[in-house]
């Protein structure tokens, strides 16, 4: 199969090329723009015969229907994916996850290309701490960031192009992922390189927000999956039944790293920070017969920080103006 992959410099999108590369015969084509998320440092020593790499906007029409016209399936990972970033500005949210998106189903339209989306547990809100309930395909839309409101947004426009058009389109809504070759913007490898940088790690108000993690090596299986065995139109929940709060995942952290757990410091909270997001996966564990591989949280962590430590190289760079950033919020 020709594979387009849009957003595979970034960090799940790289993940899924190493995965598709490792456990298939496709051809892979990346479709990335180098944004500030973007590192062709996390394609490197792929091989040549199956891997190429397209620089380019998923916004650009003339480039995204000549690169159709070739593909047999497309999978969509690019987005502006950082919730504070949207909180300071908003735009490139609505450009990439919006209008980037509509670009795609057009071209999908037109040449009638199989197309997977990738979307987030964020489009439902938030639950309460103790709701015995979990988000399943049914739960209603509630977004609360101008993030999550976009990616919203791009699905509802997927299922539209799906049902008006026939566009032959499936969606998966995943939970928080971690791994390598994540941005140290995000939670985790910012305070794994905060501490490795002999920063104190900053936890948004009291920490007692929830995620339910899952390593980026569990979202591709579930994602390669859906592409093929998934019925068009539907959509799938990808969760590894990882819940954790905020403060006993730093407080992992640092214990993992032979700090004391306590050496942390509070910061101010994220505007309307959502509580709590679970996934119930139980339609794609039934359905499509997946399951998820790492089932240790702790030694998937661990194994996350002997990558960062090992691989300064790679987030180095963009370090100091992302804390220079945060800390312009008193972040
Ligand atoms: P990321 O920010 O690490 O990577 C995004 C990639 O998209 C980057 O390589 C960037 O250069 C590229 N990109 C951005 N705008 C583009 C444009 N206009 N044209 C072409 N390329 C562009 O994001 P991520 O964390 O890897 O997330 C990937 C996808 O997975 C997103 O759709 C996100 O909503 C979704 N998702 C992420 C998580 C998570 O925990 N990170 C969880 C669920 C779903
Ligand atoms: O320094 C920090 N301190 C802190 O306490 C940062 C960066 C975050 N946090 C908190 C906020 C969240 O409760 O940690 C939690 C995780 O934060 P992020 O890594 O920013 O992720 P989140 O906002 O949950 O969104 C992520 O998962 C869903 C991805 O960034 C999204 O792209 C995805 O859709």
């Amino acid at each position: 199969m020709r594979m387009l992959v849009t957003g595979g410099a970034g960090f799940i999108g790289s993940n899924f090329v190493h995965h598709v590369v490792a456990h298939t015969d496709h051809q892979v084509t990346v479709l990335d723009a180098l944004t500030y998320a973007g590192n062709r440092a996390s394609l490197a020593g792929l091989p040549e015969n199956r891997v190429r790499f397209v620089h380019g906007n998923i916004t650009d029409a003339g480039l995204v229907d000549e690169l159709f016209a070739d593909t047999d399936a497309v999978v969509h990972y690019a987005a502006e994916s950082h919730n504070d970033n949207s909180l300071h500005d908003p735009r490139p949210f609505l450009d990439t996850n919006i209008v980037g998106t509509y670009t795609l189903l057009e071209a999908a339209r037109k040449h009638d290309v199989r197309l997977h989306h990738i979307s987030t547990d964020e489009v439902y809100g938030d639950l309460e701490l103790d709701d015995p309930q979990r988000f399943t395909d049914t739960t209603p839309y509630n977004p609360s960031s101008p993030y999550s409101s976009t990616k919203a947004g791009s699905d509802l426009l997927v299922r539209a192009w799906v049902r008006s058009f026939g566009v032959r389109a499936t969606l998966s809504n995943c939970s928080n992922n971690y791994g390598p070759y994540q941005h140290v913007e995000k939670f985790i490898p910012r305070q794994i390189t905060n501490v490795l940088r002999g920063i104190r790690p900053k936890l948004y108000g009291a920490g007692l927000n929830v995620r339910d993690w899952i390593h980026a090596d569990d979202h591709s299986s579930a994602v390669l999956t859906v592409l093929e065995q998934g019925r068009i139109g539907e959509t799938y929940l990808i969760g590894a039944d990882g819940e954790k709060n905020n403060k006993d995942v730093v407080e992992l952290i640092l214990t993992l790293m032979d700090q004391p757990a306590d050496a942390y410091d509070h910061v101010t909270d994220r505007a309307g920070h959502d509580l709590r997001y679970a996934i119930d996966s139980a339609k794609l564990r039934t359905e499509l017969g997946w399951t998820p591989q790492y089932d240790d949280f702790d030694r998937g962590l661990a194994a996350t920080i002997d990558w960062y430590r090992t691989n300064e190289h790679w987030w180095a760079p963009a370090k100091d103006a992302t804390e220079a950033f945060y800390a312009e919020r008193g972040q």
